[in-house]
Order: structure tokens, then C-alpha cells, then sequence
């Protein structure tokens, strides 16, 4: 059985590809979760890919994947900035945590460059698109093997 990744999104991110294309790219959420998937399985692994608007549904993703996943990628969007909750979540997630943003929040507003999450998380990467996702499907072969 291959193992299960968990690729998680947060709010806003169902827009992905139908606003803001100078910011977040012309794909879809659901371009990402087939590349994803194909990736996953080119690599021996499984992904599934869950998007919540709400900062409660994250942390019951999160719950779930306590039982189900070896590793989680999670894109908190706008909760990175704020949730404490979705951090404690995260926390009593045992596998690799890796946190992926499509743009380089470095580069923009301050109040997007602290990330509650990435005190948790195994490794960050932000500005590299949508790719990211696929990078971090990359370094999670190498972390759950
Ligand atoms: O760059 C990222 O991936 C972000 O996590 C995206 C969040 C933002 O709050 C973070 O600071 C950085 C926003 C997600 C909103 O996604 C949209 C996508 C297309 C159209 C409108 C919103």
C-alpha cells in the first residue's frame, strides 16, 4: 500500500486560477490535485488533496490525518498568519510537515511574514507557484521514504 500524503489548503485557495492570476497563477486547485496525484504515484506515493475555508475544518484535516497520512503538506493561506490553532493541530501530527505558499509572502505585506506554522513545519517554500506543491511532494519521498 502506498503511503498517503496529505496536501492541505486553506481559505480562498478554491479561487485558485479564477482570480488574481498575477499573484497565485492561472492554475486551478483542481490542476494542482492532478499533477499531484500523478507525481504521487510516479514516486510510489498516494496524495489527496482537501481544501476548508474554515479554520476549524483545518484542524479536523489535520485530526483526520493523525489516522490516515504519513506526511502533510498544508497551505494554511491567510490562517498562517493568525492560527495558534491550527499550529497545536499540527503538533500532534508525528510525520513530516512541510508548508507550502504560491507567492513569496517575504515580498509582500509584513503581517504575511510570520508563519505560526512554520514552527512546526519540516521545511517551508514560498514563491515558487504552484510548483511548490510538487517540490514538496519531492522532499516528502525523501522524508516518509
Ligand atoms: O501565497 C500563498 O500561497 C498564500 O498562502 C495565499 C493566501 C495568503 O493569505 C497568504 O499570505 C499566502 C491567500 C490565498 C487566497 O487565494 C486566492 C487565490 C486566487 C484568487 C484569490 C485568492
Amino acid at each position: 500500500m502506498p503511503k498517503l500524503i496529505s496536501i492541505l489548503n486553506g481559505p480562498n485557495l478554491n479561487l485558485l486560477g479564477k482570480r488574481q492570476p498575477e499573484i497565485y497563477g492561472s492554475e486551478t486547485l483542481a490542476d494542482v490535485e492532478k499533477a499531484c496525484a500523478n507525481l504521487a504515484s510516479e514516486l510510489g506515493l498516494k496524495a489527496e488533496l482537501h481544501q476548508s475555508n474554515y479554520e476549524g475544518g483545518l484542524v479536523e484535516l489535520i485530526h483526520t490525518a493523525r489516522e490516515t497520512s504519513a506526511g502533510i503538506i498544508i497551505n494554511p493561506a491567510a490562517y498562517t498568519h493568525t492560527s495558534v490553532a491550527i499550529l497545536d493541530a499540527l503538533n500532534a501530527f508525528e510525520g513530516p510537515v512541510i508548508e507550502v505558499h504560491i507567492s513569496n509572502v517575504h515580498k509582500r505585506e509584513s503581517f504575511r511574514h510570520n508563519s505560526y506554522v512554520s514552527l512546526r513545519a519540516d521545511g517551508v517554500i514560498a514563491g515558487l507557484g504552484t510548483e511548490g506543491y510538487l517540490l514538496a511532494l519531492r522532499r516528502m519521498k525523501t522524508l516518509v521514504g
